[in-house]
């Protein structure tokens, strides 16, 4: 068995801080601070009021609001426009805007919670159900199973069927601490074995059945182990390009045996390469056993005009709902979550035509959550933009805003639901013609504002590509969604500076997003990496694990000593 490990699941910024260059000197008139966090909770409001002298000492003239309760008026909580009032006085009074970020494409679970019905939706086809009392069930097609999936057979610590790492050095049989059985795997010393990378995987192929929904299962227990997040239990795509199906990660240093168990969709293979192990794995030991993936039917089925669900014969007679069967509707259906539930059965009509032990075909369309927040909107559904309008409305009626901040970044599913399909438009039209409408959804409203998105989306140099986890289709041209006046939060910073000419070439003012948490590619160098282009406005410092320890130092770096500090408001 050809045997490709994946080179790097959790690519962790390793690069070195900034170099002794001189601090760039010319000004920056967007000089912004990236605050993640809720105003609606008082105790992150003070510390961000707390911020804000600070910031303004520091040559900073805005703050760049993430809050991912800001979203509409109805589903807003009581208190929370009084408490972006507040913040937007006290950052005025500091010399500071207050930039909210809205339109959250992408991470899209504010849109999904106001309807859990407007998720992308991933094709389930012509899976097998079968009718017996009254309810049709599925009925694996065929039944999948993983060779060894109870790790019983071994030799030495050498285990039957799975592709694996180090063995007797950093993946050991363990006969005494198991789940099920005789045999359980124990990882320890996994950085003396693997000094680079600390990986420690097991990897095995798996035939599956295409456009079917399976859950993947696995037990893992973990004692003082250093790096839990870094371990997990995951199904790839088999193709050059990493397309993740399905991901768990462990999340605890110490715990007793505990179920990793989650839903997916195969999409168009028909193997997936099912891992689990620690991708730079640490100190401690870390157990695993009975690894199991069984097709399921109707988790989280989505129900909206652009996801149909149809039930046919064998032979593709239609079978109608309300006439032949009950409305099927997932009464658990939570596209946010990514465990595995009890789905619905689909429920017989006394009137049915369908008959005792009749094999049925059954389509339908579910969710798909990548990595652990990743979970995006159907873009061709009118009412993600009735949502999106009604945000814009609240926000600037509370805020009125010199600009807003649109979200639109990794967006991982795409074009795979019937009202994107039925467009017949690639990935990048169908998310040119979004951020056009989101752009004049801010403008109709907000004329005069200035509107400004993260850059991945956009610049072929990052995601705007053909092959881009689970998007269905290229990318590629969805730059032609964003007018020359929309402002780029570059946000590219492994790109040194590589794409800064892409954006200004098209006419784009930009922001340039560095930091990253104390490492990466230094400001000074990606200011001087885009002298003599056009359009390179600003600076933002981005933490994304609300990190402020650097800020002053940064900002030195970034714009200098000689920046202005904001003043004071006069009146
Ligand atoms: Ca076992």
């Amino acid at each position: 068995m050809r045997t490709r490990w994946l080179v790097a699941l959790v690519m962790l910024a390793m690069g070195v801080l900034g170099g002794a260059q001189p601090a760039a000197t010319e000004g920056l008139p967007y000089r912004w601070l990236f605050v993640m966090r809720t105003a609606a909770n008082p105790a992150d409001l003070q510390r961000t009021i707390e911020l804000l002298p600070r910031a303004a000492a520091a040559g900073y003239n805005g703050i760049v609001l993430s809050d991912y309760r800001l979203w509409t008026e109805s589903q807003a909580s009581p208190g929370h426009a009084d408490a972006l009032r507040k913040l937007q006085t006290e950052a005025g009074k500091q010399g500071l805007d207050l930039i909210p970020c809205v339109m959250p494409i992408g991470y899209s679970g504010r849109i999904i919670g106001s309807d859990p019905n407007l998720a992308e939706g991933l094709p389930v086809r012509e899976a097998l159900f079968v009718a017996r009392d009254g309810v049709a069930t599925l009925q694996p097609d065929p039944a999948v199973s993983v060779p060894n999936g109870d790790l019983e057979k071994v030799e030495g610590d050498r285990f039957a069927d799975w592709g694996q790492d180090n063995a007797g050095k950093s993946i050991f049989a363990d006969h005494e601490v198991v789940h099920g059985g005789k045999t359980a795997v124990r990882m320890e010393r996994i950085a003396e074995a693997e000094p680079k990378y600390g990986h420690c995987r097991f990897i095995q192929t798996i035939k599956v059945h295409p456009f079917r929904q399976y859950r993947l299962r696995g037990w893992v227990k973990t004692e003082g182990f250093s790096s839990p997040s870094r371990a997990r239990l995951l199904v790839l795509a088999p193709t050059e390009v990493e397309r993740t199906l399905a991901d768990i990660p462990v999340t605890r240093e110490t715990q007793d045996w505990t179920l990793l168990d989650t839903t997916f969709n195969t999409l168009g293979w028909s193997e997936a390469r099912l891992y689990f192990g620690s991708w730079g794995g640490g100190e401690g030991r870390i157990w695993w056993d009975d690894i199991s993936l069984d097709e399921v039917g109707l988790v989280n089925v989505l129900r909206r005009d652009g996801c149909p669900l149809t039930v046919s014969s064998e032979a593709g007679a239609a079978y109608l709902e309300g006439k032949d069967f009950e409305p099927v509707r997932d009464p658990r259906l939570a596209p946010w979550e990514k465990g595995y539930h009890d789905p619905p059965v689909i429920k017989l009509t006394p009137a049915s035509r369908i008959k005792e032990g009749q094999r049925l075909r059954v389509s339908y369309y579910h969710p798909v959550v990548i990595h652990d927040y990743s979970l995006m909107c159907c873009v061709s559904e009118p009412k993600v933009y009735e949502l999106l309008a009604e945000q814009i409305r609240w926000v600037n009626g509370v805020l009125h805003p010199k600009h807003f901040f649109m979200q639109h970044d990794e967006i991982r599913a795409m074009n795979w639901d019937q009202a994107c399909q039925s467009r017949k438009l690639t990935p990048g039209q169908l998310l040119a013609d979004n951020a056009g409408k989101c752009t004049e959804i801010i403008k109709r409203l907000r004329p005069d504002a200035k509107i400004w998105v993260w850059s991945d989306m956009f610049c072929p140099q990052e995601n705007a590509v053909d092959e881009y986890y689970l998007v269905n289709g290229s990318l590629q041209g969805s730059w032609e969604g964003l007018t020359p006046e929309i402002g780029i939060a570059n946000w590219a910073n492994h790109l040194e500076g590589k794409n800064l000419k892409w954006f200004a070439d098209r006419g784009h003012e930009q922001v340039l997003c560095g930091y990253y948490d104390g490492g990466g590619y230094a400001i000074d160098k990606w200011r001087a990496a885009g002298h003599g282009l056009p359009g390179i406005v600003g600076a933002m410092y981005t933490t994304w694990v609300d990190n402020y320890r650097d800020m002053e130092t940064w900002a030195r770096t970034a714009w200098g000593e000689s920046a202005p500090t904001a003043k004071k408001a006069g009146n």
